[in-house]
């Protein structure tokens, strides 16, 4: 441990250190800079586990709703939405003076078997996804200020994902007329609701962000209302070049767009399940450059990360033998992780 921090000392700037030393949480350090430090929240954690909520509502002012407000999860039935978890997490954030991302109105997991089952043709799902965002949207405007209206719709070539709202059978709209379509039902049912098209492994420059960054500038010239672009930033320790995540972040603002970090995490390798001292400090220089770039832009708006504690991540059950990704450790230990935070938000 004491060698993970002498490591950890190497990396870091004299005034960053004396910030992150200081202890101060990371909504303070990030409130002065005015930018937005989220994490995904697992309601049931929320609920049952006092230092998850208290950890959560020091640390970050914002949160997302890690499941919850997908479709399946809340809007089980044709006829039935489960608002509960949403509502309760709308009300501690707001309990905690934070805000509220929505994720996601459009996309083609964890749908409900009523709706990939049920057989319908384009115009039909048509309105069953206006309706649904009409719904979930509208129920929480004014509570949930920016929303992944749609989330990876596209392939790691550029080209546009197979999905139920694209093409099989689609809403009956060509190219990404479906994306745009979904934006401007968003908009009509929130019109002061920020709106977010987010995807993974488009953080650098390679061919899926160029067809995004392409949708976005045709989008925006076009006046459709998207107000930015979601860097998921699910990495490992092999992450893209800063210099092409910079370059990235670079020509989306230059849009007039603003990019936030989603659901950032860093994974690394377990052994008899515990991450070795080396890969944390890897891990920990990896989380300093990226909330390094994003506070580079003042349209890089949030940093998110997918969970904050190793006690509750996707990761393990994801990705076998891998683990430990997130800013605090299962006993909600501030990691090297979380220093390096604090230190790119206090630079
Ligand atoms: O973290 C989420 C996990 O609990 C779910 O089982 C999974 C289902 O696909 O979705 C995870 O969240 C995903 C997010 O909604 C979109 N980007 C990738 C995330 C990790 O898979």
């Amino acid at each position: 441990m004491i060698c993970n921090v002498a490591a950890l000392l190497a990396l870091l700037a004299p005034a960053a250190l004396s910030a992150w030393q200081s202890g101060s949480p990371l909504r303070e350090l990030a409130e002065s800079r005015g930018i937005r430090i989220g994490s995904a929240v697992n309601p049931a954690a929320l609920k049952n586990d006092p230092a998850y909520a208290a950890t959560l509502a020091r640390e970050f002012n914002q949160v997302e709703p890690e499941n919850a407000a997908k479709f399946g999860p809340v809007h089980p039935q044709e006829d039935t939405y489960n608002f509960e978890p949403v509502d309760s997490l709308v009300a501690f954030a707001k309990a905690h003076d934070m805000a509220v991302r929505g994720h996601t109105l459009v996309w083609h997991n964890q749908n409900p078997a009523w709706l990939t089952r049920g057989g319908f043709g384009p115009d039909r799902l048509a309105a069953i996804l206006q309706k649904h965002i009409q719904t979930v949207a509208g129920r929480y405007a004014g509570q949930i200020y920016a929303w992944d209206v749609v989330n990876e719709a596209f392939e790691k070539d550029g080209t546009l994902r197979k999905t139920i709202w694209f093409d099989s059978p689609g809403i009956g709209r060509e190219g990404t007329a479906y994306i745009e379509q979904a934006f401007r039902w968003a908009h009509a049912a929130d019109p002061k609701a920020l709106l977010f098209y987010n995807d993974y492994d488009a953080e650098g420059i390679n061919a899926k962000s160029d067809a995004i960054y392409q949708m976005a500038k045709d989008l925006v010239a076009r006046e459709v209302p998207i107000n930015g672009i979601g860097l998921q930033m699910h990495l490992t320790l092999k992450p893209p070049l800063i210099a092409d995540i910079e370059a990235n972040i670079k020509r989306l603002t230059g849009l007039g767009l603003q990019v936030q970090y989603t659901e950032l995490d860093v994974r690394v390798p377990l052994v008899d399940g515990a991450a070795s001292e080396d890969s944390l400090i890897a891990q920990a220089r990896i989380y300093n450059d990226v909330a390094a770039v994003c506070v580079k832009f003042k349209l890089c708006t949030a940093i998110q990360t997918w969970g904050f504690t190793d006690k509750f991540s996707w990761i393990p059950g994801a990705y076998r033998g891998m683990g430990a990704a997130l800013e605090f450790d299962a006993n909600y230990g501030a990691k090297g992780a979380w220093r390096s935070v604090a230190a790119a938000l206090s630079k």
